[in-house]
């Protein structure tokens, strides 16, 4: 690859050359690592996620009640491991080789917390198995953990799937970048009010940006297409989860 080169900047002002932290590091290496490795694909969707937030609201005293602060992510978090099993072609890492594919029968779910000093990807375990409040409650510990730098090494290890949410900053969609040797990674942006036909006139819907980023060489196109699909429809109603 041919190295960027680095003119003397301060020919055209003042600079200061500061090192990059251990968190910052490290995270460059895994994101170029990954950018370099793998054949990267974004699919782009949105779910109507007007009901589910009428819901999430009527919840939240509930969940409170419970110690569990009630955001969209423990939603898209149960959304995202019913379909890894729904297509576990999804859950899949590739062999040493590049020729094998390793099956995994266990959904563990990454998610991508903002630091100060810079990325965090704490794992939930066995989100599959998980209610909503018990994933809120994790997830805002881990999050919270994450912040403190107090997550040990095992909290941020066996990741099957990646999620990260700029749902709180804003953006229509993004292109999130692969977390391997998982294979996919959900880029959730802001959700926002949109016109929505149905049929006989526009209704104001809620709808959520989703950006499903997936590794070419394990996945194809047609079902990170279903995929998105699916976790766009089970957004859409969450009772589907229960079917
Ligand atoms: N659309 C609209 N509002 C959203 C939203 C979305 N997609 N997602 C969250 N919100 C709302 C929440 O509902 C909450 O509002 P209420 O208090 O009214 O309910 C508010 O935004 C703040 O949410 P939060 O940030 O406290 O919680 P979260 O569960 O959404 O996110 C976490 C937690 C850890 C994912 C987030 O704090 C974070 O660090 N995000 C950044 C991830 C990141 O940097 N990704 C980039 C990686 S690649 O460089």
């Amino acid at each position: 690859i041919p190295p960027i080169p680095t003119p003397d900047f301060s020919q055209f002002g003042p600079i200061e050359e500061k090192p990059m932290g251990r968190l910052l590091k490290a995270g460059a290496v895994n994101l170029h690592r990954s950018w370099l490795n793998v054949p990267h694909v974004t699919q782009f969707d949105q779910a109507d996620i007007s009901g589910l937030e009428d819901f999430r609201k009527s919840m939240k005293a509930e969940a409170e009640r419970q110690g569990a602060k009630l955001t969209p992510l423990p939603f898209i978090l149960k959304a995202c491991a019913y379909a890894l099993r729904a297509y576990p072609q999804f859950n899949v890492s590739l062999g040493a080789g590049g020729d094998t594919l390793i099956w995994k029968d266990y959904v563990n779910i990454g998610f991508a917390v903002d630091t100060p000093d810079g990325l965090l990807v704490p794992v939930l375990k066995d989100v599959d198995k998980k209610g909503i409040i018990e994933l809120a409650k994790e997830s805002s510990d881990l999050a919270a953990r994450a912040q403190k730098k107090q997550l040990k090494p095992l909290d941020m290890q066996g990741g099957c799937f990646t999620i990260s949410s700029l749902g709180s900053i804003g953006g229509t969609a993004f292109t999130p970048i692969v977390n391997a040797p998982e294979v996919a990674i959900l880029g959730v942006s802001k959700a926002s009010m949109q016109p929505v036909w149905d049929g006989k006139a526009f209704q104001p819907r809620l709808m959520l940006p989703l950006s499903l980023s997936y590794d070419h060489r394990a996945i194809n196109g047609a079902d990170a297409a279903r995929f998105a699909a699916l976790v766009a429809n089970l957004l859409g109603d969450i009772r589907r989860l229960l079917m």
